[in-house]
C-alpha cells in the first residue's frame, strides 16, 4: 500500500472524485444521484439538505473554490499544509492571518472571528496568541535557511486552555474561570513546550467546560471566561466536553488541529460529537505537567484532529518522558512513531470483541450504525467476537470508586498546581478559596440560570486522603483492567474492543488506558431539534464516533485499526457543519495581498458579520433553523452581557 497517499488527508479533489463535498456550494444534483446507491437513507437525506442550503449564495466562493492551488481549510491535513509550506505556495503567515483574532478588529476578518463571537457564535476559542505573527515569521525564515524541524513546523495548534502557556507570549491558562486569571504559569506545560520545540505554533487557547467539567452540574462547553460553547453541526447544540472547544476548532478548521485533556471522556466525548479523530493516550504517555488537573490517576492529554494521521503525527510529538510527571516514567522506553501505524490494511486478520452488554445501554439509531460498522470491518478481513463482555460488566455499571478517585484527586492535584504558580492575583490558594471566589463572581462564575452549580467542588473539598480513597483506587485497577479490559482481551484472544464512543470512556478511564474514536455516522436528517437548554441533546446530522480500545499504551495498535477503518469509510465528510459554522476565509484570500472580496471591507465587526450573513439567507423552515434566538432560554441575554463586558474591556 502507498503510505505517502494514505497518510494525508484527502485534497480537496480528491474528495470529488470519491464523491464528497469539499464545500457545500460544489454539491451538484448529479453528484447525489451518482451517490444515492452507496449511502444509508439518512445520509440521502443529509444530502439534500445540503442540496438545498447549496442552492443559496455561495457563488462567489464557488468560482474561486474551482481555481485555488490552497487545500481548504475546512479539511486541510498537517501533511496538505507542510507540502505548501515547502514549495513556498504559502507562509506560516499567512496560515496564522487566516487563524488569527484580532482584538482591535482591525486586521483581518479572519476563520475565528467569522463564527466565535459573531455568526454562528461559538464560542469555541478564549483567547488568540498575541505572539503568534511573530512567531510565524520567525519560523518561515528560519524554514528557509535550514528547512523545517518536524511535520509540525510552522502548523498552527490549539490547546485547551487548560494546557499552560508561557504567560511572556501573552496567553493567560485558567481552565475557563476568572480565578485564574492573570496567573503567571512557571513555564510552558510539557506537551506545548514539545509543540514549541517541533517549531508548532500554538495559535491560541480553546473554550472548555470550565475546570475541565469538575465544578458541578454545569452544561458541557462553559466557562465564566470563554461563555457557552455550541456545536458546529447543531444550530446550539450540545458541543459535550470537557475539551468542547479544541473539538469545535478541530471540526471546521480554525486550526491544523488541537489538543484536549481527558479524565473520563473530555477528549473522546468532544471528538465524537464534533466528526473528528481523537486519541485519548495512556495515562503517562504524554506528561501533565502544567495541565491544570482533576487528577493524576486518571487525567491525560491528547491530539483531536480531522484524521487518524494528523493524530498520529502530534501524539508522536506530544509522547515521552518527563521528569516532572513521574506516571510518564511507566511509559515503554522508547515513543513509537505513531505515523508508521498508518495501514490502511490493518484489518485484516485482527480479532476485534464487542462488550453487547455496555452496547445495548445505547440507542436504537446509534446502536444500528454501529451494527453496520462491524459488517464494514469483516468485509476487511477482521474476526468480531460478538458478544466480547467485559466479565465484571455489571459491578462496572454499579461502582461508584471512580468518584471517590476523582473527588479526593482533586483536591490534592488543584491545590498543588496553584501553589505551582508564579502568581495568581486573585490570591486563590486552595479548594476553599476557589469555591469562596465563584460566590463572591457569581455574576461571572455562577451565572443563572444554567450555569450556577459547584457542587462537584464542595464534594470535593469534604474529601481527605484517607483508607477509602486508596481501596477505590485499588477497586478500580480491578474493575477496570484485572477482570474488565484486559481480562476480556485475554479470554477472547482480541486485538482491541470495539464500542460507540458514548459510552466507552468510564472502563478505560478509571485505569488509565488508551482510547482511538473516529468518526462512525450522524443522527438522521429529520432528527427533531432538542429545546435548547441552553444547548441542544440532539439535532439533526449531530456526529458520533466509533471507539477502540486496548490495554496500556497499545496505542500503536489501536491507531492502525482506527486508520483502516477510517480509510474504508471516509465518514467524516459524508455531512458538513451547518453553513454558518463553516468560515469562509481561505488562504487565497490572505496569501501575498491584501485580503479581498468581503474581507477587505474596513467597517466594524458587526456589519462585516451582518454582510457575511447576508449572502446565505436561511431556508423557509424556521422550525427547524431557528437558530440564532432562543430567547426563552436565557443564553442570548447572557451573551450580550458577555459581549458588552469584553467591548467595555477592549476600549
Ligand atoms: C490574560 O487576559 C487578560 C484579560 O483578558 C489580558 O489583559 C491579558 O493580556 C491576558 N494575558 C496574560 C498573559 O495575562
Ligand atoms: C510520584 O511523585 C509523587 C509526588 O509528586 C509521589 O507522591 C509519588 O510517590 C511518585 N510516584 C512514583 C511512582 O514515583
Ligand atoms: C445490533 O446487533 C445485535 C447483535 O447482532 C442485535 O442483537 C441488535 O438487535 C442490533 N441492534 C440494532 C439496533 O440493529
Ligand atoms: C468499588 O468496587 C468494588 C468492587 O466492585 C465494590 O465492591 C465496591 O462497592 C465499590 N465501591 C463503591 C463506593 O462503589
Ligand atoms: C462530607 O463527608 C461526610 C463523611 O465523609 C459526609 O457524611 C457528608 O455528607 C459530606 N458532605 C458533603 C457536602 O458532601
Ligand atoms: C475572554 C476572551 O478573551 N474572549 C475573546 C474570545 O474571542 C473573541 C474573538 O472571537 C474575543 O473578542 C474575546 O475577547
Amino acid at each position: 500500500m502507498d503510505k505517502t497517499s494514505q497518510s494525508t488527508s484527502p485534497q480537496s479533489d480528491q474528495l470529488q472524485e470519491r464523491g464528497y463535498p469539499s464545500h457545500p456550494q460544489q454539491l451538484e444534483a448529479t453528484e447525489v444521484k451518482v451517490k444515492m446507491s452507496r449511502l444509508s437513507w439518512f445520509s440521502v437525506l443529509a444530502l439534500v439538505f445540503a442540496l438545498i442550503w447549496a442552492s443559496y449564495g455561495f457563488k462567489q466562493e464557488s468560482a474561486r473554490a474551482a481555481t485555488s492551488p490552497f487545500p481548504d481549510l475546512y479539511e486541510a491535513s498537517i501533511a496538505e499544509l507542510q507540502q505548501g509550506l515547502e514549495k513556498g505556495l504559502f507562509t506560516s503567515v499567512d496560515l496564522v492571518k487566516v487563524g488569527l483574532v484580532t482584538l482591535s478588529l482591525q486586521a483581518y476578518f479572519a476563520r475565528i472571528e467569522e463564527v466565535n463571537h459573531q455568526g454562528a457564535t461559538l464560542r469555541a476559542v478564549i483567547e488568540t496568541n498575541p505572539s503568534a505573527l511573530a512567531q510565524a515569521v520567525e519560523l518561515d525564515r528560519e524554514r528557509k535557511i535550514s528547512g523545517p524541524r518536524s511535520a509540525l513546523h510552522g502548523i498552527p495548534i490549539l490547546l485547551k486552555d487548560n494546557i499552560a502557556t508561557l504567560h511572556s507570549e501573552g496567553m493567560n491558562t485558567t481552565a475557563g474561570s476568572f480565578a485564574l486569571l492573570g496567573s503567571v504559569v512557571p513555564r510552558d506545560a510539557h506537551v506545548a513546550a514539545k509543540l514549541r520545540a517541533a517549531g508548532a505554533i500554538l495559535l491560541g487557547k480553546a473554550n472548555l467546560s470550565e475546570w475541565a467539567n469538575f465544578r458541578g452540574n454545569v452544561p458541557s462547553g462553559f466557562s465564566g471566561r470563554g461563555g457557552q460553547a455550541s456545536s458546529p453541526y447543531v444550530p446550539l447544540g450540545d458541543p459535550s466536553g470537557s475539551s468542547s472547544g479544541s473539538g469545535i476548532g478541530s471540526a471546521i478548521g480554525l486550526a491544523a488541529a488541537a489538543l484536549g485533556s481527558e479524565t473520563d471522556g473530555s477528549i473522546v466525548s468532544p471528538s465524537s460529537v464534533n466528526n473528528l479523530v481523537g486519541i485519548k493516550p495512556s495515562v503517562g504517555l504524554t506528561s501533565r505537567d502544567g495541565v491544570v488537573p482533576i487528577s493524576e490517576h486518571q487525567d491525560t492529554v491528547g491530539p483531536m484532529a480531522r484524521s487518524v494521521a494528523d493524530a498520529a503525527t502530534i501524539l508522536s510529538i506530544i509522547a515521552g518522558r518527563d521528569p516532572r510527571d513521574n506516571f510518564t516514567l511507566a511509559q515503554p522506553p522508547v515513543v513509537p512513531d505513531y505515523t508508521l501505524a498508518l495501514d490502511a490494511g490493518a484489518l485484516q486478520g485482527a480479532r476485534l470483541g464487542v462488550p453487547r452488554k455496555l452496547v445495548e445501554l445505547l440507542d436504537d439509531v446509534r446502536v444500528a450504525v454501529f451494527n453496520a460498522s462491524l459488517e464494514t470491518m469483516r468485509a476487511k478481513g477482521a474476526t468480531i467476537v460478538d458478544p466480547a463482555d467485559l466479565p465484571d460488566t455489571d459491578e462496572l455499571l454499579e461502582s461508584n470508586n471512580e468518584t471517590i478517585v476523582l473527588s479526593t484527586d482533586f483536591k490534592v492535584d488543584v491545590e498543588r498546581y496553584i501553589a505551582g504558580l508564579l502568581e495568581v492575583p486573585t490570591g486563590v490558594k486552595t479548594l476553599a478559596d476557589l469555591i469562596a471566589f465563584n460566590i463572591a463572581h457569581a455574576d461571572e462564575e455562577l451565572v443563572e440560570p444554567f450555569w450556577t452549580d459547584q457542587s462537584q467542588f464542595i464534594a470535593s473539598e469534604n474529601t481527605t486522603v484517607d483508607q477509602a480513597f486508596f481501596e477505590a483506587l485499588a477497586a478500580d485497577k480491578d474493575l477496570g483492567a484485572t477482570r474488565g479490559i484486559d481480562a476480556a482481551l485475554d479470554e477472547f484472544k482480541l486485538d482491541a474492543l470495539l464500542l460507540p464512543t458514548d459510552i466507552a470512556s468510564t472502563p478505560p478511564a478509571i485505569v488509565g488506558f488508551p482510547i482511538v474514536t473516529v468518526p462512525l455516522g450522524f443522527l438522521p436528517a429529520d432528527t427533531p431539534l432538542s429545546p435548547a437548554r441552553p444547548t441542544r441533546e440532539s439535532g439533526p446530522n449531530m456526529p458520533f464516533g466509533l471507539a477502540f480500545l486496548g490495554t496500556a499504551f497499545s496505542e500503536f495498535k489501536l491507531i492502525s485499526l482506527a486508520f483502516a477503518y477510517e480509510q474504508a469509510t471516509h465518514t467524516r465528510l459524508k455531512v458538513l457543519a451547518f453553513p454558518e459554522a463553516i468560515p469562509k476565509t481561505q488562504l487565497a484570500d490572505v496569501v501575498g495581498n491584501e485580503p479581498r472580496t468581503v474581507f477587505s471591507s474596513d467597517t466594524a465587526a458587526g456589519s462585516v458579520a451582518a454582510e457575511l450573513l447576508r449572502v446565505r439567507p436561511r431556508p423557509a423552515n424556521v422550525d427547524v433553523w431557528r437558530w440564532r434566538v432562543e430567547t426563552a432560554c436565557g443564553l442570548d441575554a447572557y451573551n450580550e452581557r458577555k459581549r458588552q463586558k469584553y467591548a467595555g474591556e477592549e476600549t
